[in-house]
């Protein structure tokens, strides 16, 4: 078979050869109704009726992988595609370095490379969890339809992990592929891993926020997944970030998209000062001291997703050969840094510092800061925006101390500047720096769906050109009665 395709005539889509891989396949057959009841009850509400203009992967060349199509979203081709085999692969960093990419996991490593995949799967289930309920407020049905292409493809980044659980970890494997659909965002018994997603994401400007920041952290963890010498996790997170890109496209043009109408509306009213909240908020768009707040949190939340600075889980992840920096192989240097440093910002003696540390150990740290300096780039281009239409206002990233728990900082309360402040104070300051329940409820009263083809809530501006260079005015979701 041609790995680039993929065989759709089987009830899973893949370029795998699960027709010749009898055992994974019923073990995939057996797992997938547990997956679709999962969809129904903690898919997209309200929608799975409806024909929804979605892209699905046919193939996983690079250029021209995905065709156009209306789909009822349980009717999805949610697929396995890895990235095609390259034979020389060698493992390239840490002890192994230099040895071919292994294709079976290594027994030693077992344990590790299960918890990566399992802390990965369930992360993608969560999100959809998540977003489930904001199809009901949906802003245009462009937009609507991005929601739901983001949620099937979270919903096939979990059939990826599930996968390599099935196929390389057996009856672990699949208790844990098992487990990854009982446990559920925000729920106090069986809750998600990671602490950003068992937050709520409740009204469309957290939804953009988050596919801004949170899929970033996911983008920049599947690229050091997709280094990992265990060759089928690299293979599968390599494909996973072709997806992957749109979700943050989605979350960046959504947010230029709200703060470009904001300005125009405020130099519509002569508004000149972009404190001037109320005056803002009562032209029915959201301010931009509001989008800061949403953009401290989300931030901070994200950051936290990449653990402790300072991590022996990481220093092992690389030695092993297993999860490796972001752009590894671009990177020039010995690529087993046993004898190298990195500074990592520490709080010391009440205050904040940048110490040196053995650069294996601060590994989370690195990854961390190769984030920052992306969606630094990111809040670049929003400011480009409000320059552009004239207003005076800049976003800025909060300081890595602000709003954190895990890790260095997580009991000092910070400012956005990184001053550091007694909990008196930031109970004061707290609702300067972080949206208030007020900034919610307004947010809340301007959520309400617009479905006319072509047309957009007031709130936020129409998108510069269409998905698959449809027209301004194409029904992206043919919403059933
Ligand atoms: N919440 O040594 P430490 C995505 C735990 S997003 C709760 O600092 P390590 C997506 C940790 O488990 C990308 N607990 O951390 C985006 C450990 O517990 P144990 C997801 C946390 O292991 C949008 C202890 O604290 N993928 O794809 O070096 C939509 C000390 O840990 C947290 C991955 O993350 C937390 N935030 O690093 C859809 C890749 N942080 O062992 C999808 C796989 C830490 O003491 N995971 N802990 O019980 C990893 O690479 C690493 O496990 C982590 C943590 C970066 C997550």
């Amino acid at each position: 078979m041609n790995i680039m395709n993929v065989d759709y005539s089987t009830k899973i889509p893949n370029n795998v050869n699960l027709t010749e891989d009898r055992q994974v396949l019923k073990a995939l057959e057996g797992w997938h109704p547990g997956y679709l009841d999962w969809w129904n009850d903690m898919g997209p509400e309200g929608f799975q009726d409806s024909l929804v203009y979605l892209r699905t992967a046919v193939s996983v060349d690079p250029k021209g992988w995905a065709k156009f199509d209306y789909v009822r979203m349980p009717e999805y081709r949610w697929g396995v595609l890895l990235a095609p085999q390259d034979e020389a692969r060698k493992v390239n960093f840490g002890q192994h370095m230099g040895e071919a990419a292994w294709q079976e996991v290594p027994g030693e490593y077992r344990a590790m490379l299960r918890r990566l995949v399992v802390i990965q799967g369930d992360t993608e289930p969560a999100s959809v969890e998540q977003q489930r309920h904001l199809g009901k407020t949906a802003p245009s049905l462009y937009d609507l339809r991005n929601l739901f292409q983001v949620n099937v493809e979270e919903g096939r980044h979990l059939w990826a992990m599930v996968y390599l659980l099935q196929k390389y970890f057996g009856r672990d494997g699949r208790e844990e592929a098992d487990d990854l659909l009982r446990r559920r965002s925000g729920d106090a018994d069986a809750p998600r891993m990671l602490g950003a997603f068992n937050e709520a994401t409740p009204d469309w400007l957290s939804f953009f926020m988050f596919t801004f920041f949170t899929d970033r952290d996911g983008k920049m963890q599947l690229e050091s997944l997709a280094q990992s010498g265990f060759d089928p996790l690299s293979r599968t997170c390599r494909f996973m970030l072709t997806e992957e890109a749109h979700h943050m496209f989605v979350g960046e043009t959504g947010v230029g998209r709200i703060l470009q109408r904001t300005c125009e509306a405020m130099k519509a009213a002569g508004i000149e000062d972009p404190n001037a909240v109320e005056k803002v908020r009562a032209l029915g768009v959201i301010d931009l001291p509001t989008m800061q707040k949403k953009m401290n949190l989300h931030y901070s939340l994200s950051l936290d997703l990449f653990g402790s600075e300072v991590s022996t889980n990481a220093a092992n992840f690389y030695n092993c050969g297993l999860k490796g920096r972001f752009q590894e192989t671009k990177i020039e240097d010995d690529h087993r840094l046993t004898n190298d440093i990195y500074q990592v910002l520490k709080f010391v003696d009440g205050e904040i510092k940048l110490v040196d540390e053995p650069a294996l150990t601060a590994l989370n740290m690195r990854l961390r800061d190769d984030y920052t300096a992306d969606c630094a780039k990111g809040v670049e281009r929003w400011n480009k925006i409000i320059e552009k239409a004239g207003v005076n206002f800049r976003f800025e990233l909060p300081h890595t101390a602000f709003h954190r728990q895990i890790g260095e900082f997580r009991d000092v309360n910070a400012t956005p500047k990184g001053i550091i402040i007694n909990d008196a104070e930031w109970a004061k300051a707290k609702g300067d720096y972080l949206p208030s329940a007020d900034d919610g409820d307004f947010i809340a009263s301007l959520m309400t769906p617009v479905s006319e083809p072509g047309k957009f809530a007031n709130w936020i501006a129409a998108p510069k050109v269409g998905i698959d260079n449809k027209p301004g005015d194409f029904e992206y979701v043919k919403i059933a009665a």
